[in-house]
């Protein structure tokens, strides 16, 4: 290796070290010498999207599937503003990002130049952090904190704004790698307290109507294991967020269904009506406590989260632990071993009768798939219960964001955690395809469907350019209402029914057509007869995009929905009944 090496040069040398293997990017004028260093070596492949967004969330879909955190590189100004919004999706999801955006010369910084934004300036409120490289020989040591402060903690996007002069051969620097990251004002807490510990041990023995109520900082710390040891130990019913999904089986029997807007009446009025939630690395947001000040009233309160910040934030907990869900829950079990003595599974038999009868009352209806409707037409849910007994539960999903993205969060049962990939913060309409993409790159043999929406998936369709430019046989499995299906759904229930811009008026592209135009295939299904058999044809053909275009009723609504600033327990069962 040549001991002098260009800022560029260094880039790759320290994406490489780092641990990068792939790069999800788009070039300009600004990243040109970043991309010229990247043709001259082969050790990093570069994946070329067709917009900024998607190479962000093909990065984030990367980083959700395998773990390890995604990388991107834009150039300046309009490449950069393109990547915010998909930033911000992994902000609020906490996913592990190194985004590098090319910067215009030094010297011109500040003077309105050519493609130039303050990306530092843009992306603060949301990245976990941002860097300005200010000297070419502060690149390696930069990249190597900027992968450190993404992955470590509680995980997020991290911004690197280059500019161009650094990166080019002027710029001679001594290339060195150093891997021992240590940051002076930041110290992720891992451990969790022992007197906390005690506390919450103490209270999870004492319960008699318990919920562990778990979401998506159990998936990004790998804690799924000692979750499922946890619940089955205590014989505690569990619900999950819809970032949570996958970290505890669907199939076991403890298992309550997502909860929050649109989860299941028995996760809802579980928690609703609890005496103990032990909330594990999940934050108690909106669309899960509806209005704080009801929220499960008589449960006392147990958080673990690697984010003190979350703590107390909506919410007010009697036992705040502070530390990573994996190291946390592993020291609850190991406590227990020794108090196995005091693990009294019968006081907890009502409860489990007392859901029992809930899930009966009005759960979700999971023989529906068997169930034609008068008229043949397929509804949303149909579509995602043939998609899951196709894949046989066992495939990678990621979603949009709308009506579809509820049902395949309501109906697809998830046995396993970082199979189920979606916007669940910023709820990002565009993000399914681009992110399929990513975990195709991931899981190369896997089988990765993406569930969408004819008004999602043309936020992000140039990426079927992407797709066949790579060979990617995504599976997209479009739950095509002819209406951006959740806003009308809003419109239907609180404003009269008035659909202010809620539909196209017969303007929709034909999806077959356009599908096949790219270079895929393309199937229209419109009736309920041929779902079944449409779906097994789509996922026969292993090598190949399809790209599944599937009418359904129109006039489904998702249900259960709770009712704004009112309780957990006040929920819309179906377009006639609810809760209060
Ligand atoms: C980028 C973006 N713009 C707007 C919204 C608001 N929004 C939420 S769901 C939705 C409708 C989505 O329509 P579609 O993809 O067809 O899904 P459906 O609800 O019909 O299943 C809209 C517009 C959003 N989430 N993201
Ligand atoms: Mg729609």
């Amino acid at each position: 290796m040549k001991n002098r090496v260009s800022g560029a040069e260094a880039l790759m040398l320290a994406l490489k070290d780092a641990g990068t293997e792939i790069l999800f990017g788009y070039p300009g004028g600004a990243a040109l010498y970043i991309y010229d260093a990247l043709f001259q070596q082969d050790a990093i492949k570069h994946i070329l999207v067709r917009h900024e967004q998607a190479a962000v969330h093909a990065a984030d879909g990367y980083a959700r599937s395998s773990g390890k955190p995604g990388v991107v590189i834009v150039t300046s100004g309009p490449g950069a503003t393109n990547a915010i919004t998909g930033i911000a999706t992994a902000f609020m999801d906490s996913i592990p990002l190194v985004v590098i955006s090319g910067q215009v010369r030094a010297p011109l910084i500040g003077t309105d130049a050519f493609q130039e934004t303050d990306m530092i300036g843009v992306s603060r409120p949301v990245v976990k952090h941002n860097f300005l490289v200010q000297k070419a020989e502060d690149i390696p040591d930069i990249i190597s904190k900027a992968f450190y402060i993404a992955t470590s903690g509680r995980p997020g996007p991290v911004v690197v704004d280059i500019p161009k002069d650094l990166t080019d051969s002027n710029h001679q620097l001594n290339y060195s790698f150093n891997k021992d990251v240590h940051i002076r004002s930041y110290q992720p807490q891992n451990e969790g307290h022992p007197g906390q510990i005690k506390r919450a041990l103490k209270l999870l023995l004492e319960s008699k109507q318990p919920v562990i109520y778990s979401g998506g900082g159990v998936i990004s710390a790998n804690a799924s294991e000692e979750l499922i040891e946890l619940a089955r130990i205590l014989d505690f019913p569990v619900t999950n967020t819809l970032m949570g999904l996958g970290a505890y089986p669907a199939s076991d029997d403890r298992f309550l269904g997502m909860l929050g807007m649109h989860g299941t009446y028995e996760a809802n009025m579980a928690m609703h009506n609890s005496d103990l939630i032990l909330a594990v690395g999940a934050r108690f947001d909106d669309r899960i406590t509806n209005d704080p000040a009801k929220f499960a009233l008589k449960a006392k309160k147990i958080h673990i989260d690697i984010d003190p910040a979350s703590i107390d934030k909506i919410i007010d907990v009697d036992v705040p632990i502070v530390g990573s869900t994996k190291i946390v829950l592993r020291k609850i079990l190991n406590l227990l071993e020794k108090k196995k003595d005091k693990i009294d599974k019968k006081k907890i038999e009502p409860w489990h009768l007392k859901i029992k009868t809930w899930r009966k009352e009005h759960g979700l209806n999971h023989d529906l798939l068997e169930e034609k409707s008068s008229n043949s037409k397929i509804l949303p849910q149909q579509v995602i219960q043939a998609l899951y007994q196709e894949t046989k539960g066992d495939a990678f999903v990621t979603s949009d964001v709308g009506q579809h993205q509820m049902f395949a969060a309501q109906y697809y049962k998830f046995e396993k955690p970082r199979r189920w990939i979606n916007s669940g913060g910023l709820g990002t309409m565009g993000f399914g395809l681009p992110a399929a993409m990513g975990v195709q790159f991931a899981f190369p043999e896997a089988t990765v469907a993406c569930v969408t929406g004819e008004g999602s998936i043309q936020m992000c369709i140039q990426e079927l350019s992407t797709c066949l430019q790579y060979g990617l046989p995504i599976k997209i499995i479009n739950v095509n209402n002819a209406a951006l299906g959740m806003v009308k759904q809003w419109q239907d229930m609180q404003y009269d029914g008035r659909l202010s811009q809620s539909t196209y008026q017969d303007s929709l592209p034909d999806f077959v057509k356009l599908a096949e135009s790219y270079g895929h295939v393309g199937m229209k299904v419109k009736k309920y007869e041929e779902l079944k058999s449409a779906m097994k044809e789509c996922f026969k053909l292993t090598d190949k995009l399809v790209f599944l275009d599937i009418d359904v009723d129109p006039d489904e609504h998702v249900y259960p929905m709770l009712e704004a600033s009112m309780s957990l327990a006040d929920m819309h069962l179906d377009k006639k009944n609810k809760t209060w």
